[in-house]
């Protein structure tokens, strides 16, 4: 009988060092992807850094205002893959999620937006998965930016991998508006009819603000002579 105890106790032991010692594999080769991400958006942000910095040189003027990455949450990559009827686990999030790592580049005119993703889909080290371009069609609310899916190498100790970041470019009107309705969305305790408006009042800030990214284009132009 303590044998047999002894041996259950030992079993037990066992088994959830086992199912620790699985948990403590995954979590690392969770924070191992992180970290990729983490490099590749290191990578493609310096992409960025560096074009700002040569067009600056022969333009007098920089394209980009501001860059801003994030790296998405565990709780939003969790909610993602729930939705869409994934898998939970690190496998599941490299094959099936291309907005974990993410860049913002914000700039000051449209025609930067397209100079820069042209740039940065034409260097050698990049793959261009998935463009869209919600600025030449923009979403039923307004939503306007240029959303470009890409894939880089990035170069660890002993292997090479290559990872996806998602790009936003868009101008600084662009960027206001997106925020605004951002906080919008997650605005829970609006009247409906409140919501209503407001929603309509975004649609029409978003016609006024690509107006304004038109005129200072063309204002630009005429300024540098295009
Ligand atoms: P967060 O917190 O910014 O990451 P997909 O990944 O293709 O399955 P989807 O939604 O079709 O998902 O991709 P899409 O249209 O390229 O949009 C992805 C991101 O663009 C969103 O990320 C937002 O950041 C931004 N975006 C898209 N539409 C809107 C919009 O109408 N308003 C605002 N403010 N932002 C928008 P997430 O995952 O929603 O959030």
């Amino acid at each position: 009988m303590e044998n047999k105890d002894n041996l259950a106790a030992q079993l037990d032991r066992l088994l959830q060092t086992t199912s620790a010692q699985r948990l403590r594999e995954e979590f690392a080769r969770l924070q191992g992807l992180m970290s990729c991400y983490r490099c590749a958006i290191l990578e493609v942000e310096t992409k960025f850094r560096v074009l700002n910095e040569q067009f600056s040189l022969q333009h007098e003027r920089n394209p980009i205002e501001s860059i801003k990455s994030r790296l998405k949450s565990m709780e939003s990559i969790q909610e993602k893959l729930q939705r869409k009827g994934y898998p939970l686990n690190v496998e599941s999030i490299q094959e099936n999620l291309k907005d974990v790592a993410g860049i913002r580049v914000i700039c000051s005119f449209i025609d930067d937006i397209y100079m820069l993703a042209d740039c940065l889909v034409h260097q050698d080290d990049i793959t261009l998965l998935e463009e869209k371009d919600y600025i030449k069609r923009p979403k039923e609310n307004g939503y306007r930016s240029l959303h470009l899916i890409v894939e880089i190498p990035i170069f660890l100790q002993q292997e090479k991998k290559s990872m996806k970041v998602e790009v936003q470019l868009r101008t600084i009107a662009m960027e206001f508006w997106a925020n605004l309705e951002h906080r919008l969305r997650y605005k829970k305790n609006l009247e409906p009819e409140v919501a209503q408006k407001t929603s309509r009042e975004l649609q029409e800030c978003a016609q006024v603000s690509a107006m304004l990214d038109e005129k200072m284009q063309s204002i630009r132009d005429i300024i540098e002579g295009d």
